[in-house]
């Protein structure tokens, strides 16, 4: 037993979990009892943490091993009796979430920003899992909150610093402390769940050579050691697969702008069949084929479509979810299985209970994530040997794409983001829409007719619990949609996202460049929106 030192501090304002954990620059977050402030206020909303256990890890950016460190010593001074710590540190998000479902621990705490950049002047973030291996929910965050802004100290041990680059066992006081391999429990999982021995024969074809780029993130190791140990794919198939502090300067989101040199790689006379991106904590992805883009709407329903293939899913799936501003896509799939689908808001935190309760298989959103009930996280390599089951059993990405199309109609979609907006702007903009919603139908907006309009409210189906103001809704007559909100992951400023869809079911369309597709919605939803007058811009930053 090492008695426990309490430090006298004061609250935070700011500490308030957005769609994905708690965020903010590395300045603010190294600031004297910042993180310790959030970390006990998590800790005393889980309560009495004596003999509790945690998995702790997080996706190898700058201020990842010094909050480890912080952690440990304050899970020791609050009781917990075992922790689950990855190597170095490192621990991807779904390997996280892994960790915590298959050793039963109360949860676990995942350092990460995602796809926001890393290094000294850029973002940190922290994020808590529950015991279910999932992210909390709403009513956890906010009681979480609620106790930053009123805690007045926190407990903490004095102990020297942990070894994290040494995997085996230690025990300080009462806490045993593990530091295990980042990698192979999460390794095993995948190959419970997919075809290895059927991908492993069509990696090892010379003619089938893929490309994966780690973009200096999380899942350099990860994928390194399932696509190229384990399944055989050429060795320099992950590209940029060391795990950097700053992830080499990058934005390690897994689009077709920030993902450029996979981009490049899949273009013009490529041989390449297959290519993939992951993000920062590894959780989403970006899949491609030879010259060809599948957007993660579609990628959600065509994996749906052809579950069957692989043989963690041979047996049916429960139902299926998407969140809202994700595409319809999914949903003419679910139809045609005869399969419940589920519309949730944006944020992994609401697919949780769906899964719990054994209404939903697979889900995703259309943000590049996409995930099942193996754990409770987006997975970015999840989805990727997807992929590579199906094409293993199917064939060419862009012909199972073309004939899905066929079988079910195209859903155009796009989301535009306006970055870095003045804050009170992006808010005035939304205050407006939101107050002048109720008159939008039967109106014009740039030629388009106005079906309905709402602001998106979620009522959980399996606890009751509401999520108001979710983002609004606007249908139009030609059966096109869009969708505004304001994102819940940036540090500075806001950052307006848009998403546009349309639905063409005419053979001859089925193959136009979304944003000629989707140009009428577009206009009106610039009209809609008034987004040249409150933000002064008309051209996003980010087209995805
Ligand atoms: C974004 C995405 C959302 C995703 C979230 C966390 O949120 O839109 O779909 O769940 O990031 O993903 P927002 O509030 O910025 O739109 V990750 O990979 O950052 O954990
Ligand atoms: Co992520």
């Amino acid at each position: 037993m090492i008695s426990p030192t309490t430090v006298s501090t004061q609250a935070f304002s700011g500490q308030k979990p957005g769609t994905s954990g708690l965020r903010k620059k590395v300045k603010e977050f190294s600031e004297p009892h910042y993180l310790e402030n959030f970390i006990q206020s998590t800790f005393n909303v889980i309560g009495n943490c004596l003999g509790k256990s945690l998995v702790v890890g997080g996706d190898g950016r700058y201020y990842n091993r010094e909050a480890i460190q912080t952690i440990i010593k304050m899970a020791i001074g609050n009781g917990f009796s075992q922790l689950i710590i990855g190597q170095k540190g490192i621990l991807s998000t779904p390997a996280a979430s892994c960790l915590i479902r298959k050793h039963n621990t109360d949860g676990g705490i995942i350092l990460s920003a995602s796809h926001n950049p890393a290094g000294p002047e850029e973002d940190f973030g922290i994020k808590y899992n529950g015991s279910n291996g999932g992210p909390a929910s709403e009513s956890v965050t906010d009681a979480i909150y609620q106790q930053t802004m009123s805690l007045t100290e926190y407990l903490t041990v004095d102990i020297d610093a942990l070894d994290l680059n040494t995997i085996g066992e230690t025990v300080v006081g009462d806490c045993r402390i593990h530091i295990i391999d980042s990698v192979s429990d999460y390794a095993q999982l995948m190959a419970s769940i997919f075809d290895f021995p059927k991908i492993a024969q069509y990696l090892q074809d010379s003619d089938h050579p893929i490309c994966f780029d780690a973009m200096h993130a999380v899942t350099g190791p990860y994928a390194v050691e399932i696509l190229e140990n384990r399944l055989g794919a050429a060795q320099g198939s992950v590209i940029n697969g060391i795990p950097l502090d700053d992830f080499g300067g990058g934005h390690p989101d897994p689009n077709l702008v920030h993902a450029k040199e996979l981009v490049q790689n899949m273009s013009g006379d490529s041989a390449l069949v297959f290519g993939a991106a992951s993000d920062g904590d590894g959780d989403r992805n970006m899949v491609l084929g030879n010259n060809f883009y599948v957007n993660p709407c579609d990628s959600l329903a065509m994996l749906v479509a052809n579950a069957h293939v692989v043989p963690g899913y041979k047996e049916g799936l429960a139902g299926v979810a998407r969140s809202m501003p994700t595409s319809r896509a999914l949903d003419r799939v679910a139809q045609a299985l005869g399969i419940d689908c589920y519309e949730t808001p944006t944020g992994w935190k609401f697919f949780g209970n769906l899964m719990d309760a054994g209404k939903m298989t697979i889900c995703g959103e259309e943000s590049f994530g996409t995930g099942s009930s193996h754990v409770r996280e987006k997975d970015g390599l999840w989805a990727v040997l997807f992929w590579l089951n199906v094409i293993a059993e199917y064939g060419d990405m862009e012909q199972i794409a073309k004939n899905h199309w066929l079988t079910y109609g195209r859903d155009y979609f796009s989301r535009h983001d306006f970055e870095n907006v003045d804050a009170t702007q992006a808010g005035k903009l939304m205050a407006d829409l939101r107050a002048n919603l109720h008159e939008f139908p039967r109106q014009r907006f740039a030629g388009l007719i106005v079906e309905r309009a709402d602001d998106f409210e979620y009522t959980d189906p399996i606890d009751g619990s509401v999520s108001a103001n979710q983002g609004i809704r606007v249908f139009f007559d030609n059966g096109s949609r869009v969708i505004f909100r304001l994102s819940g992951t940036g540090t500075v400023g806001a950052t307006l996202r848009i998403y546009y869809d349309c639905y063409e079911q005419d053979a001859d369309k089925l193959d136009l460049e979304p944003q000629q597709a989707l140009r009428e919605v577009i206009a009106a939803a610039q009209a809609v929106a008034k987004v040249k007058y409150y933000t002064d811009r008309t051209e996003p930053d980010v087209i995805t």
